[in-house]
C-alpha cells in the first residue's frame, strides 16, 4: 500500500483531544502533531462541524492533524491523516484513504498486531500501552520501555509511544530513542481542559 510519510521532523508530543476547541491552545505553545478522538455525544452535522473546525485550525498552524476513526469525514475534508485502531481498520476502506493521499497511523499492542499493521505500510505505528493508561481501560498488558525498544527495533516506520505517559515518566520513553512521537490524553489536561503549562513542560522534556 505505502502511505505518505509524516515530514522529516519528529512527531513530538502528540496530544489526543476530544473536542476541536482544545487544539488552539496546544498549537499556541508549539505542538506540531495532534489527534481528534471523538468517542461520544456527537453525530451528524455536529460531528462534521467539529471535524471541519479541527482541520481548519490545524492548517492555520501547519500542524499534522490526525482524525481518529471517521475516515470518510477525514477524506471529505482533507485531514492530514487518519488514525485507526486494529478493529476500526478492518471496517475501513483503507484503499480509499490511500487513494486520497492521506496519511495513516495504526495502533498496535502485541507483536502480532504490529505485524498486521505493517502490512498496510502506514505513516506511523503507535505502540502501547507503555504504562497503565490513565484515561482508557485496555485489555492489553503494558509494554514497558524495554518492550517498546525491542519491538521498535524491527519496525522501519516512525513509532508513536502511547499509554500512561506523563511528565514523571516521559524521560524513560525519550531515553529509548525510538519514539518519533509520544501521545497522551491526560497529561496535557487539568480538570479536563488544556494546560499550556503542562504541555510546555512535556515539549521541553521531549527535546532532551
Ligand atoms: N490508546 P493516557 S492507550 C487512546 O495503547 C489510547 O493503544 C492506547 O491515554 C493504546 O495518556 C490510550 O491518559 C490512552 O494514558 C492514553
Amino acid at each position: 500500500m505505502k502511505f505518505p510519510k509524516c515530514d522529516y521532523t519528529p512527531l513530538g508530543i502528540y496530544p489526543i483531544v476530544d473536542r476541536a476547541y482544545k487544539l488552539k491552545p496546544l498549537y499556541e505553545v508549539g505542538i506540531t502533531t495532534a489527534q481528534l478522538r471523538i468517542k461520544e455525544a456527537l453525530s451528524g452535522k455536529a460531528l462534521e462541524d467539529e471535524v471541519v473546525e479541527a482541520i481548519q485550525i490545524s492548517e492555520v498552524y501547519h500542524v499534522r492533524f490526525f482524525l481518529n476513526d471517521f475516515w470518510e469525514l477525514g477524506i471529505k475534508h482533507k485531514a492530514y491523516g487518519i488514525h485507526l485502531g486494529q478493529e476500526d481498520i478492518q471496517e475501513a476502506d483503507v484503499q480509499a484513504i490511500l487513494d486520497a493521499g492521506i496519511r495513516l497511523g495504526i495502533s498496535s499492542h502485541t507483536p502480532k498486531e504490529i505485524e498486521f499493521a505493517l502490512g498496510f505500510e502506514p505513516s506511523y505505528l503507535a505502540i502501547g500501552p507503555i504504562y497503565e493508561p490513565i484515561s482508557k481501560k485496555l485489555v492489553y498488558d503494558t509494554v514497558g520501555t524495554d518492550g517498546l525498544k525491542r519491538w521498535a527495533e524491527k519496525v522501519e516506520y516512525p513509532i508513536v509511544a502511547i499509554g500512561g505517559i506523563t511528565i514523571e515518566n516521559i524521560h524513560e520513553v525519550v531515553k529509548t530513542g525510538v519514539a518519533s512521537g509520544i501521545a497522551m490524553i491526560s497529561d496535557v489536561l487539568t480538570e479536563g481542559e488544556i494546560s499550556k503549562e503542562k504541555t510546555r513542560a512535556l515539549i521541553n522534556a521531549f527535546a532532551y
